[in-house]
Parts: structure tokens; sequence; C-alpha cells
């Protein structure tokens, strides 16, 4: 039986937390997103304090990483909750606090809008907290305009 080969995508997540130690979290998460078959950690941003968007409870840590990866998109997604899923990640509710969110913002080229999965992430370019961190990594990625459209919303390096 012949392998398939997969083409090598380059990605980039986001990462968030706002509950129990998110400097933690975060840091691991990168950790164990290096340490995932199949998946390259290439860049990582600096972490960012931000005030809740949309969103409750102490202010969150936040931060993207540029991956690349022989994963498909859903295959990383699974992922990618399970990570979250070791973190202790409660769904209480949309939106509610928690100890870690992995989002898919871009996916190579792909345009998905699946179900369980839509990329590039349908509200990143509505939020600081994922630009500022994105256009430190890939400022090809964010528009000056994206990026005064946010200038708002709270968001400091830690
Ligand atoms: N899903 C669809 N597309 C994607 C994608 N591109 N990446 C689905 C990841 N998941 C994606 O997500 C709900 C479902 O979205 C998943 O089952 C997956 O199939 P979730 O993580 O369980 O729930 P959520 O995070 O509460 O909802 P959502 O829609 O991901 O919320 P957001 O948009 O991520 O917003 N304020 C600050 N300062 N910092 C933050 O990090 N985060 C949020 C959450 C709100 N306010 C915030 C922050
Ligand atoms: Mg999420």
């Amino acid at each position: 039986m012949s392998a398939i080969a997969r083409p090598l995508v380059k990605a980039y997540i986001a990462l968030g937390a706002n509950l129990g130690d998110p400097v933690a979290y975060l840091c691991k998460a990168m950790d164990d997103l290096a340490g995932l078959p199949g998946v390259s950690l290439i860049n990582r941003s600096s972490l960012y304090r931000t005030a809740p968007l949309e969103s409750s409870g102490p202010d969150y840590v936040n931060a993207v990483v540029e991956i690349t990866t022989y994963l498909t998109a859903p295959d990383l997604l699974a992922q990618l909750q399970r990570l979250e899923q070791g973190a202790g990640r409660q769904r209480a509710y949309r939106n509610a606090p928690r100890t870690l969110d992995l989002d898919i913002l871009i996916f190579g080229e792909a345009r998905i809008d699946s179900k369980a999965l839509t990329v590039p992430h349908p509200r990143m370019t509505e939020r600081a907290f994922v630009l500022v961190p994105l256009a430190e990594i890939a400022p090809h990625a964010v528009t000056s305009a994206q990026r005064m459209a946010v200038q708002s919303q709270a968001i400091l390096p830690l």
C-alpha cells in the first residue's frame, strides 16, 4: 500500500486563556503544539494581556503561533481540542472564561465553511487580541486598515 503524500501547509493558531494560570497554560500549549506528530512550530508571538471582549472574568493572555503541518484542517482542529481538554477546558457557554482556547486563524490558502470549522476564522479581523500578535509574526497577514479598526481595544505586551 503506498502512502498518500499530504501537502505541507503553513497555518496560524490563536491561543487565549483567562482562568487559572494563563501564562502557564499558553506556554504549555505552545510546547504541546510543537510536540504534535506532523506539526512543526515555526514562530511564536509575544504574550499579550488583553481586556475580555464580549466575554467576562479576568484579563486574558493571548498569543499567536505559526506552524507548518501535514495534518488536514479537521485533524488539526481535533488535536487542538484535545489540548484544550487536557488543560481542563469547560464549555459552559459561548465566550465563557476559559483555561485554554485554541483557534485556527489561517490554514494555508484554505477556505472552509463546515459545521465544525470556519477558516479563515470569521471573527479574527474584529479583534486586537488576534491581529496584534498575528502582525508581530506575520506582518503581511494584517493590513494597516485592519489594525486601525481595532486600535481602541486594550492590549499590552506582558
Ligand atoms: N470552530 C469553527 N471554526 C473554528 C476555528 N477556525 N478554530 C468551532 C477553532 N474552532 C472553530 O468553539 C466552538 C466551536 O467553534 C468548536 O467546537 C469548533 O468546532 P469553542 O472554542 O468551543 O467555543 P468559544 O471559544 O467559546 O467560541 P468561539 O466562537 O471559538 O469564540 P471565540 O470567537 O474564539 O471568542 N477576549 C479576549 N480578550 N481574548 C480572547 O481570547 N476569546 C473569546 C472567544 C471571546 N473574548 C475574548 C477572547
Ligand atoms: Mg475557540
